[in-house]
Protein backbone atom coordinates (compact mmCIF):
# COMPACT_ATOMS: atom_id res chain seq x y z
CA UNK A 1 0.00 0.00 0.00
CA UNK A 2 1.86 3.74 -0.85
CA UNK A 3 1.16 6.44 1.32
CA UNK A 4 0.28 4.99 4.71
CA UNK A 5 -3.06 5.68 6.64
CA UNK A 6 -4.17 9.44 7.64
CA UNK A 7 -6.70 9.24 10.71
CA UNK A 8 -6.73 12.56 12.17
CA UNK A 9 -8.27 13.34 15.30
CA UNK A 10 -11.47 12.22 16.69
CA UNK A 11 -14.08 10.28 14.07
CA UNK A 12 -17.38 11.98 14.09
CA UNK A 13 -20.85 10.55 13.03
CA UNK A 14 -21.19 12.03 9.39
CA UNK A 15 -18.55 10.25 7.42
CA UNK A 16 -18.60 10.20 3.29
CA UNK A 17 -16.34 7.39 1.37
CA UNK A 18 -14.90 8.27 -2.23
CA UNK A 19 -13.24 5.71 -3.87
CA UNK A 20 -10.75 6.46 -6.91
CA UNK A 21 -9.89 4.03 -9.76
CA UNK A 22 -7.20 5.82 -11.72
CA UNK A 23 -5.20 3.97 -14.07
CA UNK A 24 -2.31 2.96 -11.62
CA UNK A 25 -4.12 2.83 -8.14
CA UNK A 26 -7.09 2.86 -6.57
CA UNK A 27 -7.56 5.34 -3.63
CA UNK A 28 -9.80 6.01 -0.43
CA UNK A 29 -10.76 9.51 1.19
CA UNK A 30 -12.59 9.62 3.94
CA UNK A 31 -14.27 12.87 4.80
CA UNK A 32 -16.26 14.42 7.94
CA UNK A 33 -18.16 16.80 6.39
CA UNK A 34 -19.56 18.60 9.00
CA UNK A 35 -15.86 19.19 10.70
CA UNK A 36 -15.36 20.13 7.18
CA UNK A 37 -12.12 17.50 7.50
CA UNK A 38 -10.45 14.79 5.54
CA UNK A 39 -10.10 11.87 8.30
CA UNK A 40 -8.64 9.11 5.91
CA UNK A 41 -6.46 9.55 2.30
CA UNK A 42 -4.78 6.05 1.20
CA UNK A 43 -4.07 4.81 -1.90
CA UNK A 44 -2.95 1.15 -2.97
CA UNK A 45 -0.63 0.50 -6.32
CA UNK A 46 -1.42 -2.00 -8.94
CA UNK A 47 1.67 -3.23 -9.93
CA UNK A 48 2.56 -3.17 -6.30
CA UNK A 49 0.02 -4.61 -4.46
CA UNK A 50 -1.30 -6.90 -6.71
CA UNK A 51 1.47 -8.48 -8.65
CA UNK A 52 0.20 -11.55 -9.80
CA UNK A 53 -1.78 -9.68 -12.71
CA UNK A 54 1.13 -9.07 -14.10
CA UNK A 55 0.30 -5.32 -14.96
CA UNK A 56 2.84 -2.39 -15.84
CA UNK A 57 1.41 1.51 -14.42
CA UNK A 58 -1.82 -0.71 -14.38
CA UNK A 59 -2.12 -1.82 -17.91
CA UNK A 60 -1.83 -4.67 -19.92
CA UNK A 61 0.57 -4.43 -22.54
CA UNK A 62 -0.13 -6.33 -25.96
CA UNK A 63 2.42 -7.23 -28.88
CA UNK A 64 0.31 -4.66 -30.77
CA UNK A 65 1.17 -1.33 -29.41
CA UNK A 66 -2.21 0.60 -29.43
CA UNK A 67 -4.36 -2.45 -27.47
CA UNK A 68 -4.27 -1.26 -23.60
CA UNK A 69 -6.39 -2.99 -21.28
CA UNK A 70 -6.62 -3.52 -17.67
CA UNK A 71 -8.23 -6.30 -15.80
CA UNK A 72 -11.35 -6.20 -14.43
CA UNK A 73 -10.51 -8.42 -11.56
CA UNK A 74 -7.95 -6.72 -9.98
CA UNK A 75 -9.95 -3.57 -9.61
CA UNK A 76 -12.21 -5.91 -7.24
CA UNK A 77 -9.74 -7.38 -5.64
CA UNK A 78 -8.12 -3.97 -4.97
CA UNK A 79 -11.22 -3.01 -3.48
CA UNK A 80 -11.26 -6.04 -1.25
CA UNK A 81 -7.84 -5.22 -0.14
CA UNK A 82 -7.89 -1.44 0.35
CA UNK A 83 -11.52 -1.78 2.55
CA UNK A 84 -9.55 -4.52 4.82
CA UNK A 85 -6.80 -2.14 5.08
CA UNK A 86 -9.33 0.68 6.35
CA UNK A 87 -10.53 -1.60 8.78
CA UNK A 88 -6.89 -2.46 10.18
CA UNK A 89 -6.72 1.20 10.20
CA UNK A 90 -9.42 1.55 12.41
CA UNK A 91 -11.90 3.24 10.43
CA UNK A 92 -14.90 3.65 11.61
CA UNK A 93 -16.80 2.44 8.45
CA UNK A 94 -20.05 1.79 10.58
CA UNK A 95 -19.99 5.48 10.57
CA UNK A 96 -20.19 6.58 6.67
CA UNK A 97 -23.49 7.89 5.54
CA UNK A 98 -22.72 7.30 1.81
CA UNK A 99 -20.33 5.88 -0.65
CA UNK A 100 -19.91 7.43 -4.02
CA UNK A 101 -16.24 6.94 -6.22
CA UNK A 102 -14.31 8.32 -9.50
CA UNK A 103 -13.09 5.86 -12.39
CA UNK A 104 -10.97 6.26 -15.20
CA UNK A 105 -13.23 7.43 -18.16
CA UNK A 106 -14.11 5.33 -20.96
CA UNK A 107 -12.77 2.06 -20.10
CA UNK A 108 -15.39 -0.42 -20.60
CA UNK A 109 -16.41 -4.02 -18.73
CA UNK A 110 -18.02 -6.76 -20.22
CA UNK A 111 -20.49 -8.84 -18.22
CA UNK A 112 -22.61 -11.74 -19.25
CA UNK A 113 -26.49 -12.38 -18.27
CA UNK A 114 -24.82 -14.04 -14.69
CA UNK A 115 -23.52 -10.90 -13.61
CA UNK A 116 -27.22 -9.64 -12.80
CA UNK A 117 -27.39 -12.34 -10.46
CA UNK A 118 -24.09 -13.13 -8.71
CA UNK A 119 -23.90 -8.78 -7.59
CA UNK A 120 -27.36 -9.61 -5.78
CA UNK A 121 -25.86 -12.61 -4.27
CA UNK A 122 -22.26 -11.70 -2.92
CA UNK A 123 -21.46 -14.18 -0.64
CA UNK A 124 -19.74 -11.99 2.41
CA UNK A 125 -17.70 -14.91 3.62
CA UNK A 126 -15.70 -15.28 -0.03
CA UNK A 127 -13.67 -12.44 -1.34
CA UNK A 128 -15.12 -10.31 -4.14
CA UNK A 129 -12.86 -11.08 -6.93
CA UNK A 130 -14.01 -15.02 -6.21
CA UNK A 131 -17.48 -14.11 -6.25
CA UNK A 132 -17.30 -11.99 -9.55
CA UNK A 133 -14.87 -14.06 -11.41
CA UNK A 134 -17.44 -15.80 -13.65
CA UNK A 135 -19.22 -12.84 -14.81
CA UNK A 136 -17.56 -11.48 -17.77
CA UNK A 137 -18.15 -12.33 -21.09
CA UNK A 138 -14.61 -10.57 -22.29
CA UNK A 139 -11.57 -11.47 -19.63
CA UNK A 140 -10.45 -7.71 -20.41
CA UNK A 141 -11.53 -4.33 -19.97
CA UNK A 142 -9.52 -1.54 -23.05
CA UNK A 143 -9.06 1.22 -21.59
CA UNK A 144 -8.57 5.17 -22.18
CA UNK A 145 -5.09 4.30 -23.63
CA UNK A 146 -6.32 2.07 -25.91
CA UNK A 147 -5.92 3.64 -29.51
CA UNK A 148 -6.88 0.35 -31.18
CA UNK A 149 -10.01 1.42 -33.06
CA UNK A 150 -8.88 3.88 -35.80
CA UNK A 151 -10.90 2.35 -38.12
CA UNK A 152 -14.87 1.65 -36.43
CA UNK A 153 -13.92 6.01 -35.17
CA UNK A 154 -14.04 6.30 -38.96
CA UNK A 155 -17.16 4.33 -39.53
CA UNK A 156 -18.73 5.67 -36.61
CA UNK A 157 -18.02 9.62 -37.85
CA UNK A 158 -19.27 8.95 -41.54
CA UNK A 159 -22.35 7.07 -40.22
CA UNK A 160 -23.03 10.09 -38.13
CA UNK A 161 -22.88 12.78 -40.57
CA UNK A 162 -18.86 13.32 -40.06
CA UNK A 163 -16.67 15.36 -37.63
CA UNK A 164 -18.76 18.40 -36.81
CA UNK A 165 -21.76 16.63 -36.93
CA UNK A 166 -20.72 14.15 -34.16
CA UNK A 167 -19.20 16.51 -32.23
CA UNK A 168 -22.33 18.15 -32.22
CA UNK A 169 -24.61 15.00 -31.05
CA UNK A 170 -22.75 13.68 -28.49
CA UNK A 171 -19.95 16.13 -27.25
CA UNK A 172 -17.33 15.15 -29.37
CA UNK A 173 -15.72 13.89 -32.30
CA UNK A 174 -15.37 9.85 -32.23
CA UNK A 175 -12.42 9.06 -30.38
CA UNK A 176 -9.98 5.56 -30.23
CA UNK A 177 -10.40 5.48 -26.51
CA UNK A 178 -14.60 6.12 -26.38
CA UNK A 179 -16.54 3.53 -25.38
CA UNK A 180 -18.68 3.26 -28.64
CA UNK A 181 -15.81 2.64 -31.12
CA UNK A 182 -14.34 -0.03 -28.79
CA UNK A 183 -17.80 -1.55 -28.24
CA UNK A 184 -18.07 -1.63 -32.57
CA UNK A 185 -14.29 -2.97 -32.45
CA UNK A 186 -15.45 -6.07 -29.85
CA UNK A 187 -18.47 -6.65 -31.73
CA UNK A 188 -16.64 -6.91 -35.13
CA UNK A 189 -13.74 -8.90 -34.18
CA UNK A 190 -15.52 -11.20 -31.30
CA UNK A 191 -18.70 -11.79 -32.27
CA UNK A 192 -19.55 -14.58 -30.01
CA UNK A 193 -18.46 -12.60 -26.89
CA UNK A 194 -20.62 -9.24 -27.84
CA UNK A 195 -23.24 -11.83 -28.24
CA UNK A 196 -23.01 -12.96 -24.90
CA UNK A 197 -22.63 -9.69 -23.13
CA UNK A 198 -25.59 -8.58 -21.20
CA UNK A 199 -24.56 -5.85 -20.21
CA UNK A 200 -21.82 -3.51 -21.05
CA UNK A 201 -20.73 -0.89 -18.12
CA UNK A 202 -17.63 1.69 -17.57
CA UNK A 203 -15.16 1.50 -15.29
CA UNK A 204 -17.19 3.79 -12.66
CA UNK A 205 -20.49 2.15 -12.95
CA UNK A 206 -19.18 -1.10 -13.02
CA UNK A 207 -17.44 -0.70 -9.40
CA UNK A 208 -20.76 1.54 -8.07
CA UNK A 209 -22.25 -2.18 -9.25
CA UNK A 210 -19.78 -3.78 -6.82
CA UNK A 211 -20.89 -1.86 -3.90
CA UNK A 212 -24.77 -1.24 -4.23
CA UNK A 213 -25.28 -5.34 -5.06
CA UNK A 214 -26.87 -4.44 -8.76
CA UNK A 215 -26.06 -3.46 -12.37
CA UNK A 216 -25.67 0.51 -11.44
CA UNK A 217 -26.41 3.46 -13.88
CA UNK A 218 -23.96 5.52 -16.06
CA UNK A 219 -23.58 8.94 -14.90
CA UNK A 220 -24.07 11.85 -17.72
CA UNK A 221 -20.47 13.12 -16.87
CA UNK A 222 -19.27 9.65 -17.74
CA UNK A 223 -21.33 8.99 -20.24
CA UNK A 224 -20.49 11.54 -22.60
CA UNK A 225 -17.48 10.19 -22.82
CA UNK A 226 -18.89 6.98 -25.05
CA UNK A 227 -19.74 8.68 -28.34
CA UNK A 228 -23.38 7.45 -27.26
CA UNK A 229 -25.08 9.69 -25.24
CA UNK A 230 -26.90 12.53 -26.55
CA UNK A 231 -24.92 15.70 -25.14
CA UNK A 232 -27.97 18.08 -25.17
CA UNK A 233 -30.74 15.97 -24.07
CA UNK A 234 -28.54 13.23 -21.77
CA UNK A 235 -30.23 10.48 -23.15
CA UNK A 236 -28.76 7.39 -24.86
CA UNK A 237 -28.28 8.80 -28.93
CA UNK A 238 -30.38 6.57 -31.03
CA UNK A 239 -28.76 6.76 -34.23
CA UNK A 240 -25.40 6.46 -32.47
CA UNK A 241 -26.13 2.97 -30.59
CA UNK A 242 -27.56 2.02 -33.64
CA UNK A 243 -24.51 2.55 -35.97
CA UNK A 244 -22.11 1.72 -33.49
CA UNK A 245 -23.71 -2.24 -32.73
CA UNK A 246 -26.63 -4.36 -32.72
CA UNK A 247 -28.86 -4.72 -30.01
CA UNK A 248 -26.86 -2.09 -27.83
CA UNK A 249 -29.92 -0.28 -26.09
CA UNK A 250 -30.41 -3.87 -24.24
CA UNK A 251 -27.52 -3.96 -22.98
CA UNK A 252 -26.42 -0.70 -21.56
CA UNK A 253 -27.60 0.76 -18.58
CA UNK A 254 -30.20 3.67 -17.76
CA UNK A 255 -27.68 7.12 -17.64
CA UNK A 256 -28.38 9.01 -14.79
CA UNK A 257 -27.38 12.23 -12.98
CA UNK A 258 -24.14 12.12 -11.00
CA UNK A 259 -25.88 12.34 -7.42
CA UNK A 260 -28.43 9.82 -7.93
CA UNK A 261 -28.73 7.18 -5.36
CA UNK A 262 -28.42 3.82 -6.35
CA UNK A 263 -29.71 1.94 -3.24
CA UNK A 264 -27.88 0.80 0.13
CA UNK A 265 -24.30 -0.45 -0.06
CA UNK A 266 -24.59 -4.28 -0.59
CA UNK A 267 -25.45 -7.02 2.58
CA UNK A 268 -21.90 -8.56 1.34
CA UNK A 269 -20.00 -5.51 1.95
CA UNK A 270 -21.72 -4.51 5.21
CA UNK A 271 -21.27 -7.86 6.40
CA UNK A 272 -17.66 -7.97 5.47
CA UNK A 273 -16.48 -4.40 6.45
CA UNK A 274 -19.02 -3.17 9.06
CA UNK A 275 -20.92 -0.79 6.77
CA UNK A 276 -24.69 -0.39 7.97
CA UNK A 277 -27.31 -1.36 6.09
CA UNK A 278 -28.93 2.07 5.12
CA UNK A 279 -25.38 3.37 3.62
CA UNK A 280 -26.20 5.41 0.59
CA UNK A 281 -24.39 3.75 -2.24
CA UNK A 282 -24.47 6.45 -5.09
CA UNK A 283 -23.82 6.27 -8.83
CA UNK A 284 -20.27 7.04 -9.82
CA UNK A 285 -18.20 9.61 -12.45
CA UNK A 286 -15.47 9.80 -14.60
CA UNK A 287 -12.35 11.17 -13.05
CA UNK A 288 -12.30 14.07 -14.64
CA UNK A 289 -16.08 15.16 -13.46
CA UNK A 290 -14.94 14.41 -9.88
CA UNK A 291 -12.15 16.20 -9.90
CA UNK A 292 -14.48 19.30 -11.22
CA UNK A 293 -15.86 19.02 -7.67
CA UNK A 294 -12.80 18.04 -5.65
CA UNK A 295 -11.17 21.26 -6.86
CA UNK A 296 -14.29 23.30 -6.12
CA UNK A 297 -14.83 24.51 -10.27
CA UNK A 298 -18.40 25.22 -10.21
CA UNK A 299 -18.37 28.57 -11.78
CA UNK A 300 -18.18 30.09 -15.10
CA UNK A 301 -13.95 30.60 -15.77
CA UNK A 302 -12.48 27.69 -12.79
CA UNK A 303 -9.93 25.80 -15.06
CA UNK A 304 -7.48 22.85 -13.31
CA UNK A 305 -4.85 21.09 -14.99
CA UNK A 306 -4.48 17.44 -13.74
CA UNK A 307 -1.23 16.23 -13.92
CA UNK A 308 -1.60 12.42 -13.49
CA UNK A 309 -1.19 9.05 -15.84
CA UNK A 310 -2.42 11.56 -18.90
CA UNK A 311 -2.56 15.61 -18.24
CA UNK A 312 -5.96 16.92 -18.72
CA UNK A 313 -7.28 20.71 -19.23
CA UNK A 314 -10.77 21.36 -17.92
CA UNK A 315 -13.16 24.03 -17.09
CA UNK A 316 -16.36 24.46 -15.87
CA UNK A 317 -19.15 25.23 -19.48
CA UNK A 318 -22.34 26.94 -18.50
CA UNK A 319 -23.62 26.27 -21.80
CA UNK A 320 -22.86 23.40 -24.03
CA UNK A 321 -20.14 24.59 -26.33
CA UNK A 322 -17.84 22.23 -28.72
CA UNK A 323 -14.65 22.08 -30.17
CA UNK A 324 -15.02 22.67 -33.92
CA UNK A 325 -12.12 21.20 -34.81
CA UNK A 326 -12.39 17.83 -33.04
CA UNK A 327 -9.74 17.47 -30.83
CA UNK A 328 -11.59 18.38 -27.49
CA UNK A 329 -14.95 17.08 -25.25
CA UNK A 330 -18.10 18.25 -23.73
CA UNK A 331 -18.77 16.29 -20.85
CA UNK A 332 -21.26 16.70 -18.35
CA UNK A 333 -20.50 18.21 -15.09
CA UNK A 334 -21.31 16.65 -11.79
CA UNK A 335 -23.04 19.96 -11.22
CA UNK A 336 -25.67 19.17 -14.07
CA UNK A 337 -23.81 22.09 -16.22
CA UNK A 338 -21.33 20.75 -18.68
CA UNK A 339 -17.20 20.73 -18.37
CA UNK A 340 -14.92 21.35 -21.54
CA UNK A 341 -11.92 18.97 -21.29
CA UNK A 342 -8.53 18.22 -23.60
CA UNK A 343 -6.56 15.00 -22.82
CA UNK A 344 -3.03 14.67 -23.41
CA UNK A 345 -2.13 10.82 -22.98
CA UNK A 346 2.08 11.62 -23.04
CA UNK A 347 1.50 13.08 -19.34
CA UNK A 348 3.44 11.59 -16.45
CA UNK A 349 4.95 8.35 -18.32
CA UNK A 350 6.61 10.43 -20.58
CA UNK A 351 8.58 12.86 -18.15
CA UNK A 352 9.30 9.56 -16.52
CA UNK A 353 10.68 8.02 -19.84
CA UNK A 354 12.83 11.47 -20.11
CA UNK A 355 13.67 11.38 -16.20
CA UNK A 356 14.56 7.31 -16.81
CA UNK A 357 16.25 7.60 -19.98
CA UNK A 358 19.02 9.78 -18.22
CA UNK A 359 19.05 8.02 -14.90
CA UNK A 360 17.27 10.92 -12.67
CA UNK A 361 15.25 11.02 -10.39
CA UNK A 362 12.96 13.73 -9.37
CA UNK A 363 15.50 15.96 -7.68
CA UNK A 364 17.76 15.29 -10.85
CA UNK A 365 15.17 15.78 -13.36
CA UNK A 366 14.09 19.58 -11.28
CA UNK A 367 17.99 20.09 -11.23
CA UNK A 368 18.54 19.94 -15.22
CA UNK A 369 15.39 22.24 -15.18
CA UNK A 370 17.30 24.95 -12.89
CA UNK A 371 20.06 24.89 -15.15
CA UNK A 372 18.29 25.46 -18.35
CA UNK A 373 16.05 28.66 -19.30
CA UNK A 374 13.07 29.18 -19.62
CA UNK A 375 12.47 29.02 -23.57
CA UNK A 376 15.24 26.71 -23.61
CA UNK A 377 17.63 28.42 -26.28
CA UNK A 378 14.57 27.11 -28.47
CA UNK A 379 15.32 23.54 -28.23
CA UNK A 380 11.46 21.93 -28.12
CA UNK A 381 10.99 17.89 -27.73
CA UNK A 382 7.63 16.74 -28.52
CA UNK A 383 7.48 13.67 -26.65
CA UNK A 384 4.85 10.63 -28.23
CA UNK A 385 5.86 7.82 -26.80
CA UNK A 386 2.25 6.55 -26.98
CA UNK A 387 0.19 7.67 -30.00
CA UNK A 388 -1.37 10.66 -28.41
CA UNK A 389 -4.86 11.89 -28.88
CA UNK A 390 -4.42 15.97 -28.88
CA UNK A 391 -3.13 16.68 -31.42
CA UNK A 392 -3.85 13.34 -32.32
CA UNK A 393 -0.94 11.74 -33.30
CA UNK A 394 -1.28 7.45 -34.49
CA UNK A 395 2.48 6.66 -34.97
CA UNK A 396 4.36 6.95 -31.52
CA UNK A 397 7.88 8.39 -31.61
CA UNK A 398 9.51 11.87 -29.67
CA UNK A 399 10.75 14.67 -32.04
CA UNK A 400 13.18 17.12 -31.51
CA UNK A 401 13.71 20.37 -33.07
CA UNK A 402 15.74 23.77 -32.83
CA UNK A 403 13.54 26.79 -33.35
CA UNK A 404 14.18 30.48 -33.22
CA UNK A 405 12.95 31.87 -30.38
CA UNK A 406 13.03 35.31 -31.51
CA UNK A 407 10.68 34.54 -34.60
CA UNK A 408 8.49 32.22 -35.48
CA UNK A 409 8.09 32.47 -38.64
CA UNK A 410 11.67 31.05 -39.50
CA UNK A 411 11.36 27.35 -40.41
CA UNK A 412 12.36 25.02 -37.44
CA UNK A 413 14.99 22.70 -37.37
CA UNK A 414 15.72 18.63 -36.22
CA UNK A 415 17.71 18.52 -33.73
CA UNK A 416 19.63 14.64 -33.71
CA UNK A 417 21.19 14.59 -30.44
CA UNK A 418 19.98 13.66 -26.94
CA UNK A 419 21.00 15.83 -23.96
CA UNK A 420 19.77 15.46 -20.63
CA UNK A 421 19.14 18.74 -19.24
CA UNK A 422 17.85 20.12 -22.68
CA UNK A 423 15.80 17.47 -22.39
CA UNK A 424 14.23 17.94 -19.09
CA UNK A 425 12.71 20.75 -19.92
CA UNK A 426 11.71 20.42 -23.70
CA UNK A 427 9.69 18.15 -22.40
CA UNK A 428 7.39 19.96 -19.63
CA UNK A 429 7.61 22.94 -21.97
CA UNK A 430 6.31 20.96 -25.20
CA UNK A 431 3.21 19.61 -22.86
CA UNK A 432 2.34 22.90 -21.20
CA UNK A 433 2.43 24.59 -24.52
CA UNK A 434 0.35 21.90 -25.96
CA UNK A 435 -2.45 22.35 -23.59
CA UNK A 436 -2.54 26.04 -24.06
CA UNK A 437 -2.61 25.69 -28.14
CA UNK A 438 -4.92 23.48 -27.66
CA UNK A 439 -7.38 24.80 -25.34
CA UNK A 440 -8.17 27.92 -26.73
CA UNK A 441 -11.21 26.74 -28.36
CA UNK A 442 -12.88 26.67 -24.53
CA UNK A 443 -12.32 30.41 -24.12
CA UNK A 444 -11.64 30.24 -20.18
CA UNK A 445 -10.21 32.80 -18.61
CA UNK A 446 -9.08 31.68 -15.46
CA UNK A 447 -7.84 34.01 -12.72
CA UNK A 448 -6.18 30.86 -11.67
CA UNK A 449 -5.39 27.42 -12.92
CA UNK A 450 -5.91 24.80 -10.09
CA UNK A 451 -3.36 21.86 -10.68
CA UNK A 452 -3.51 17.92 -9.42
CA UNK A 453 -2.80 14.92 -9.64
CA UNK A 454 0.60 13.08 -9.10
CA UNK A 455 2.88 15.17 -10.63
CA UNK A 456 1.70 18.54 -9.21
CA UNK A 457 3.79 17.60 -6.38
CA UNK A 458 6.30 19.08 -8.74
CA UNK A 459 6.61 22.81 -8.17
CA UNK A 460 9.56 23.54 -10.41
CA UNK A 461 6.92 21.43 -13.13
CA UNK A 462 3.87 24.33 -11.84
CA UNK A 463 5.97 27.11 -12.26
CA UNK A 464 6.63 26.69 -16.07
CA UNK A 465 2.93 26.41 -16.14
CA UNK A 466 2.17 29.28 -14.57
CA UNK A 467 4.59 30.85 -17.09
CA UNK A 468 3.56 29.26 -20.35
CA UNK A 469 -0.31 30.26 -19.29
CA UNK A 470 1.08 33.81 -17.67
CA UNK A 471 -1.47 32.79 -14.79
CA UNK A 472 -0.81 32.24 -11.09
CA UNK A 473 -1.34 28.17 -10.68
CA UNK A 474 -2.64 26.90 -6.98
CA UNK A 475 -2.43 23.93 -5.15
CA UNK A 476 -5.26 21.88 -2.77
CA UNK A 477 -3.99 19.92 -0.24
CA UNK A 478 -5.46 16.47 -1.41
CA UNK A 479 -3.51 16.04 -4.97
CA UNK A 480 -6.00 13.38 -4.86
CA UNK A 481 -8.76 15.67 -6.47
CA UNK A 482 -10.82 12.95 -7.77
CA UNK A 483 -11.28 11.08 -4.78
CA UNK A 484 -11.68 13.71 -2.78
CA UNK A 485 -14.74 14.96 -5.80
CA UNK A 486 -16.47 11.89 -5.33
CA UNK A 487 -16.65 11.79 -1.17
CA UNK A 488 -17.89 15.26 -1.96
CA UNK A 489 -20.59 14.20 -4.68
CA UNK A 490 -22.09 11.57 -2.04
CA UNK A 491 -22.19 14.38 0.63
CA UNK A 492 -24.27 16.20 -2.14
CA UNK A 493 -26.38 12.98 -2.71
CA UNK A 494 -27.23 12.10 0.10
CA UNK A 495 -28.58 15.24 1.54
CA UNK A 496 -30.50 15.11 -1.64
CA UNK A 497 -32.01 12.01 -1.23
CA UNK A 498 -32.70 13.13 2.91
CA UNK A 499 -34.92 15.72 1.17
CA UNK A 500 -32.98 18.50 1.57
CA UNK A 501 -31.57 20.99 -1.34
CA UNK A 502 -27.88 21.07 -0.96
CA UNK A 503 -26.23 24.31 -2.83
CA UNK A 504 -22.90 23.08 -4.46
CA UNK A 505 -20.64 25.73 -3.01
CA UNK A 506 -21.85 24.89 0.42
CA UNK A 507 -20.83 21.36 -0.32
CA UNK A 508 -17.20 22.05 -1.04
CA UNK A 509 -16.48 25.41 1.43
CA UNK A 510 -13.49 24.35 3.16
CA UNK A 511 -12.05 21.44 1.22
CA UNK A 512 -10.92 23.04 -2.11
CA UNK A 513 -9.21 25.67 -0.92
CA UNK A 514 -5.76 26.48 -2.35
CA UNK A 515 -3.17 26.24 0.33
CA UNK A 516 -2.40 29.29 1.62
CA UNK A 517 0.77 30.60 0.07
CA UNK A 518 1.00 28.13 -2.54
CA UNK A 519 0.31 29.86 -5.16
CA UNK A 520 3.08 30.16 -8.02
CA UNK A 521 2.91 33.51 -9.64
CA UNK A 522 4.13 33.53 -13.35
CA UNK A 523 6.93 35.32 -14.14
CA UNK A 524 6.29 38.36 -16.74
CA UNK A 525 9.72 37.66 -18.45
CA UNK A 526 9.00 33.86 -19.06
CA UNK A 527 5.93 34.57 -19.84
CA UNK A 528 6.61 37.23 -22.92
CA UNK A 529 9.41 34.08 -24.13
CA UNK A 530 6.32 31.39 -24.19
CA UNK A 531 3.97 34.40 -25.99
CA UNK A 532 5.99 33.63 -29.20
CA UNK A 533 8.01 30.37 -28.61
CA UNK A 534 4.02 28.74 -28.67
CA UNK A 535 3.94 29.99 -32.16
CA UNK A 536 7.48 28.14 -32.94
CA UNK A 537 6.26 25.02 -31.10
CA UNK A 538 2.70 25.12 -33.54
CA UNK A 539 5.38 25.06 -36.40
CA UNK A 540 7.19 22.08 -34.55
CA UNK A 541 3.66 20.08 -34.42
CA UNK A 542 2.78 20.84 -38.13
CA UNK A 543 6.18 19.88 -39.27
CA UNK A 544 6.15 16.77 -37.08
CA UNK A 545 2.64 15.41 -38.40
CA UNK A 546 3.28 16.46 -41.61
CA UNK A 547 5.97 14.14 -41.93
CA UNK A 548 4.43 11.15 -40.31
P1 LIG B 1 -3.41 8.37 -11.97
O1 LIG B 1 -4.45 9.02 -11.07
O2 LIG B 1 -3.60 8.68 -13.42
O3 LIG B 1 -3.23 6.90 -11.71
P2 LIG B 1 -1.61 10.03 -10.39
O4 LIG B 1 -2.39 11.30 -10.40
O5 LIG B 1 -1.56 9.24 -9.13
O6 LIG B 1 -2.01 9.07 -11.60
O7 LIG B 1 -0.12 10.42 -10.84
C1 LIG B 1 0.88 9.45 -10.92
C2 LIG B 1 2.11 10.08 -11.57
O8 LIG B 1 2.60 11.17 -10.78
C3 LIG B 1 3.27 9.12 -11.66
O9 LIG B 1 3.24 8.44 -12.91
C4 LIG B 1 4.50 10.04 -11.51
O10 LIG B 1 5.18 10.20 -12.74
C5 LIG B 1 3.93 11.39 -11.14
N1 LIG B 1 4.67 12.02 -10.02
C6 LIG B 1 4.64 11.71 -8.72
N2 LIG B 1 5.49 12.51 -8.01
C7 LIG B 1 6.08 13.35 -8.90
C8 LIG B 1 7.05 14.41 -8.82
N3 LIG B 1 7.60 14.77 -7.66
N4 LIG B 1 7.40 15.05 -9.96
C9 LIG B 1 6.85 14.72 -11.14
N5 LIG B 1 5.94 13.72 -11.28
C10 LIG B 1 5.55 13.04 -10.18
C1 LIG C 1 -10.11 11.73 -20.32
C2 LIG C 1 -9.18 10.58 -20.31
C3 LIG C 1 -8.29 10.34 -19.11
C4 LIG C 1 -8.85 9.21 -18.27
C5 LIG C 1 -7.84 8.67 -17.28
O1 LIG C 1 -10.84 11.84 -21.49
O2 LIG C 1 -9.13 9.78 -21.21
O3 LIG C 1 -8.11 11.52 -18.36
O4 LIG C 1 -10.03 9.63 -17.63
O5 LIG C 1 -7.54 9.50 -16.27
Amino acid sequence: MAGGARLKGKLMANLFLGLDCSTQSLSAIVIDHDARQIVYNRSLNFDQSLPHYGTINGTLRSPDPLVVHSPPLMWIEALDMLFAQMKDDGVPLGEVRAISGSGQQHGSVYLNKRASNALARLRPNRPLAENLQGVFSRDTAPIWMDSSTGIECAEIRSALGGLTATARKTGSDAFERFTGPQIRKFYKTEPDHYANTASIALVSSFLASVIAGRIAPIDHGDGAGMNLMDIHRKVWHPQALKVTAPQLRKKLPPLAPSSKVIGNVSACLSRRYGFNRGVKALVWSGDNPCSMIGLGLIREGAMAISLGTSDTLFGYMRRCRMDERGEGHVFGAPTGDYMALGCFKNGSLARERIRDLYHLDWNGFNQALADTPPGNHGAILLPWFEPEIVPRVSRPGIHRFLVNVKDARTKPEILRDPDPRRDCRAVVEAQMMSMRLHSRWMKLRPKQIHATGGASANTAILQIMADVFRCPVARTEVAKSAALGAALRAVHGWLAHSGRKPRWQDVVAGFTDPIPGSQIRPNANSAKVYDKLVESYAACERDAIGRL
